[in-house]
């Protein structure tokens, strides 16, 4: 796509470079940990480190006696103000302190005060706390088993730890279909517990100015707005109502989906604060944010899948075992408690689907995040992604020639899928043969031939992904109530510069950039021009975040349609100035000109200044405009991925030798970001394919829980990603765009166990659950008499 605007002007399309990156190569971005207030005390909490236990005694006395200490806070305190308990994303409870009993290890047990870091560390060390240990269930399978001891006991009437049953699609349908199949393939996968790690960890800094009876907290969260709603929906009854919070999101270090939720650490610190009416600094440390923040993925899986000899696809079949740890603090929206898993269907054209999910409550930290992605669509992806191939390899056919055989055709847009789903637009043909070209399919595909014969293992992985992003509409998606729209207000001010607020919050996807081109684009003012705020709830407009890819598909049009009303009053002063009527004037970005005179003109500049200086009669002065906007579909971008592994016989390692990634996320902003969230996204793939779990034994204790064992990959594990991408817009979105922030890693993982599997199918290999370990590659290679 040739860019309609300038360099200079710097609209969609142009690689422009990020208005942040000076401020952040310069080590001048302000993170939650740069806030140092006057006065600012320190907190600390002490963890538990058993799973399930009784408290029998919280000893206090030597940490209190701790140079520095102020206070030790327990879930006795905030018992008595009923802020011991708060409610989830998904409704359901959690604890912010215990009073009885801890459910998981590295839970909170109580919060240390103190004047520094050091001195609520050492106080935090000193708590002595007395357990009797209760026993453990880590098994979802087992935890629904008869007789399992119940751990949610502070439920009334809960003789069972099931949290909810779900199911969606045609039972029936699918149930005859799977009858009359003349091929099917079933499998049980798993998708282990991953947690987010991002660079920066949690954390907040928070200030009750008790003057002023306001509340401000700044904190690591993808959204500020849902937050201060919470906040003042929990705690309204003791005085912090809505207009007295401001929270603030300042610079993030990365935030995945790992800081949607509300931590207990949070909590604390406000109930510090209002009570010492002193600014209180809480900051995880690594291992805390790996062992207690909220978890991803944890799905249990039995798939199935149908089809006709001759390869056509029929039916899906999936019953699945969510284990959400000891509370449901899942991210997900309101009406969907398995997310957007039923996307299942993927990239191909089925007649009949059924899914099941029942959620269980396990020994284990809280959640159900994303781990970029929207809303389980990555555990959708590898499903269907990897039953598609066991279904190909089946029948002997070749994995891309079924792909091609079943998907959802171009003609056949918008799609309603057999769950539901109506898909946008794609080209999903048009993506895989790019990405088979580019890697050059068939040619290695003869390599793989000979190789076997020389008892070499290479295999082939392909991934043709569809992803749902976007959230809204609000008619079916809600956080707590509050529905997903999001928004944009923009100002121009005199001298034709402008700055530009959102509801949504960049943890580095460079917003600051992108949406000054959406504004540049629109508008035509330079994006240099325009300076973007995100973040601060006193100033930005209402939205609901940024999770789920979904600030270009939301907020993003939200600015196209505030600029368009930008662009309506200028023209109404254009015509003003040019004393014609406004139908005869001609819009290019930037500038008006009168029909047939294209010398007589005004630009967006001159327009803003007469806004302030010469508005006719009768109009209002200025020149700004708000939009919140609901969109009406999600977006689907998609893509296919292509990748080459090696396994060496000898220790089982795979060795990712090529990998073609071909994405299509509509019309692109910003070229180089897009590639960037791609680069990223694809190593945000890798990890869990091949190195990142968390995993417990049967005590629950924790086996990942710091960087030693929980294998994030660096540049050395990374391979060359070769990417590129094809271009098919979405019909509803004013600009054509779709998200592409969590592609990479919804689509990755699957393409590299494909890969691992085509290498070992003539061994007799079916398949392998992620993350593919060199023990568990050998492991195989050694049952087949491949190695010793
Ligand atoms: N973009 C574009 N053209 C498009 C689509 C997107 O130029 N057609 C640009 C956008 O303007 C934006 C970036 O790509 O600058 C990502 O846009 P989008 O897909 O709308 O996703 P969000 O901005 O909503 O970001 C969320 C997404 C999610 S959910 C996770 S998780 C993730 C991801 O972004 N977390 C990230 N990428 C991340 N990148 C960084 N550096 N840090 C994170 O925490
Ligand atoms: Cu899905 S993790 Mo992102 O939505 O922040």
């Amino acid at each position: 796509m040739t860019p309609r605007t300038s360099p200079e002007v710097g609209g969609m399309g142009h690689s422009m470079r990020r208005k942040e990156d000076p401020r952040f190569i310069r080590g001048k971005g302000t993170y939650v940990d740069d806030v140092e207030l006057p006065g600012m005390l320190w907190l600390d909490i002490v963890r538990s480190p058993y799973a399930h236990a009784k408290i029998v005694r919280i000893d206090t006395a030597k940490a209190l006696a701790t140079p520095g200490v102020l206070a030790v806070i327990t879930g006795k305190d905030l018992e008595k103000y009923n802020l011991h308990w708060m409610p989830t994303l998904m409704s359901d409870t959690q604890m912010v302190l215990p009073v009885d009993k801890v459910m998981y290890q590295a839970q909170e047990v109580a919060a240390v005060l103190a004047t520094s870091r050091y001195a609520a560390a050492d106080g935090a060390a000193a708590v002595s706390v007395d357990y009797d240990p209760l026993p453990v269930v880590v098994d979802p399978k087992k935890a629904l088993a008869p007789g399992a001891p119940v751990l949610r006991t502070d439920k009334k009437d809960k003789k069972d730890n099931h949290i909810w049953h779900w199911e969606w699609g045609d039972r029936n349908a699918t149930d005859r279909a799977f009858d009359g199949a003349e091929v099917t393939v079933k499998q049980d996968i798993y998708i282990p517990r991953i947690h987010v790690s991002s660079i920066e960890t949690c954390g907040c800094v928070a200030y009750f100015d008790k003057v002023n009876d306001k509340l401000t907290v700044w904190m690591t969260t993808q959204a500020p707005h849902a937050i201060r709603t919470v906040f003042a929906l929990v705690a309204g009854h003791v005085g912090l109502e809505e207009h007295k919070i401001r929270i603030i999101s300042p610079d993030i270090g990365g935030g995945f989906g790992g800081k949607v939720p509300v931590y207990p650490g949070y909590v604390i610190a406000v109930a510090a604060s209002v009570l010492t009416g002193k600014p209180v600094k809480w900051i995880e440390d690594r291992m805390e944010n790996l062992q207690a923040d909220s978890f991803a993925r944890d799905y249990h899986i039995t798939a199935e899948l149908a089809a006709k000899k001759d390869g056509t696809l029929t039916a899906l079949r999936i019953k699945t075992l969510a284990d959400h740890g000891y509370t449901d603090a899942a991210a997900n929206p309101s009406k969907f408690p398995a997310g957007l898993f039923h996307v299942c269907t993927g990239s191909y054209d089925l007649k009949a689907a059924h899914v099941e999910v029942d959620g269980v409550y396990t020994n284990k930290p809280p959640g159900g995040i994303a781990y970029r992605c929207s809303f389980r669509v990555t555990e959708a992806v590898h499903t269907i992604e990897r039953m598609v191939d066991l279904m190909a390899h089946q029948l002997g056919q070749d994995p891309a020639e079924l792909r091609m055989k079943n998907f959802v055709k171009p003609e056949q847009f918008p799609y309603k899928s057999a769950l539901g789903w109506e898909y946008d637009s794609g080209n999903y043909g048009g993506a895989l043969q790019k990405a088979m070209e580019q890697i050059g399919y068939a040619q290695l595909r003869r390599e793989q031939v000979e190789k076997r014969q020389r008892g070499q293992l290479m295999g082939i992985g392909i991934s043709s992904f569809t992803e749902i992003v976007g959230a809204g509409p609000s008619k079916h998606f809600d956080i707590l109530g509050l529905k997903m729209f999001d928004s944009c207000e923009i100002r121009v001010h005199p001298t034709g510069k402008a700055i530009a607020r959102f509801g949504t919050k960049s943890q580095g996807q460079g917003h600051e950039t992108t949406y000054a081109q959406i504004l540049a684009e629109e508008l035509g003012i330079p994006a240099k021009d325009i300076q973007i705020e995100e973040g601060d709830t006193d100033t930005a407009p209402y939205g609901l975040g940024t999770y789920a890819s979904r600030s270009t598909p939301v907020a993003g049009a939200a600015a196209a349609v505030a600029a368009g009303k930008v662009r309506d009053k200028a023209r109404k002063l254009a015509a003003h100035m040019l004393e014609v009527a406004e139908e005869d004037l001609v819009w290019e970005p930037g500038k008006f000109s009168v029909k047939g005179a294209p010398s007589k003109s005004k630009t967006i500049q001159e327009c803003a200044f007469a806004a302030y200086t010469n508005h006719p009669q009768g109009m209002e002065a200025g020149l700004e405009a708000v939009s919140y906007y609901d969109p009406p579909n999600l977006t689907y971008p998609f893509g296919s991925y292509i990748c080459v592994v090696d396994i060496d016989t000898g220790t089982g390692e795979v060795k990712i030798r090529r990998f073609v990634a071909i994405d299509d996320c509509g019309n692109i902003i910003n070229p180089m970001i897009v590639e960037g969230q791609v680069h990223g996204g694809l190593t945000m793939g890798l990890a869990p394919a091949l190195y990142e779990e968390i995993s417990y034994d049967e005590n629950g204790n924790i086996q990942g829980g710091s960087f030693i064992d929980y294998l994030v990959p660096t540049a050395v594990e990374t391979p060359k990603w070769e990417v590129g991408n094809t271009v098919t817009p979405s019909p509803h979105h004013p600009l054509g765009a779709k998200g592409v922030g969590e592609s990479a890693t919804v689509g990755a993982p699957a393409a590299i166990a494909n890969a691992v599997v085509d290498a070992l199918w003539h061994l007799g290999v079916r398949h392998v659950d992620i993350p593919i370990t060199p023990a568990k590659v050998w492991k195989l290679l050694r049952d087949k008499g491949v190695t010793e």
